[in-house]
């Protein structure tokens, strides 16, 4: 039984763990947070509740996975989730748009080098354009997705952004959402943000 909260996911500062690690940081929790080792997943993966991390494990409650239900429940908890249930709707429709773009991407990273560019040419051509349209039409002045503060859909939307900003997914550009400003907005306001910026002056 854990003492104190503690988030496990692999040792890299990626996708739906790095946003869980942001939030729990943003939120002020004093966590554990355990890194996983490539060699050591399949025997966590074994233990972990739906066999995939990131999950959570807080005192005296059962663990806690799908960075979605994580997210919520940190953000309701600690004022990055609206309290309003509409507006926290559609929050939450943006965070699965997010993981709608995973599922689109993630098979790509098990293919073969070839149909790996095949498949993402295609994704640049289409899909990728499309998602980043859609989710333009949801923002509105910024620089946050409700304004001025953040919120755990930013931290998503944030982590969505800078998966291909750094140019090491072969065959998708760094700037395939540079014409998108209001998603670059948000994605810049995280990066920007004090607390953001204490995790990785401490991680
Ligand atoms: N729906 C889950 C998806 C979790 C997921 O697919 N996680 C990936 C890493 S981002 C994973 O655990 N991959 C290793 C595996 O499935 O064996 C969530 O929202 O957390």
């Amino acid at each position: 039984m854990t003492t104190r909260p503690r988030l496990t996911y692999f040792d890299a500062p990626v996708s739906r763990g790095e946003e869980c690690r942001l939030a729990l940081h943003l939120a002020g929790i004093d966590f554990e947070d355990v890194r996983i080792k490539p060699a050591d997943w399949p025997a966590v993966k074994a233990t972990a509740p739906f066999g995939s991390m990131p999950f959570l494990e807080l005192p005296g409650k059962p663990v806690l996975a799908h960075c979605n239900a994580i997210l919520v429940l940190i953000g309701r908890r600690h004022d990055l989730h609206p309290k309003d249930d509409f507006e926290a709707a559609q929050h939450e429709e943006l965070m699965e748009h997010v993981e709608d773009l995973r599922h689109h991407v993630s098979p790509t990273l098990r293919m073969e080098p070839d149909e790996k560019k095949r498949v993402r040419e295609g994704l640049v051509a289409n899909y990728l354009p499309t998602w980043a349209k859609h989710t333009e039409n949801h923002l509105g002045d910024g620089p946050f997705v409700a304004g001025a503060k953040p919120h755990v859909v930013d931290l998503k939307l944030h982590m969505a952004v800078r998966w291909f900003l750094g140019g090491k997914v072969d065959h998708i550009p760094a700037t395939i959402f540079s014409g998108y400003p209001k998603l670059m907005r948000v994605h810049d306001a995280v990066r920007d943000h004090a607390g953001v910026k204490s995790w990785y002056a401490k991680t």
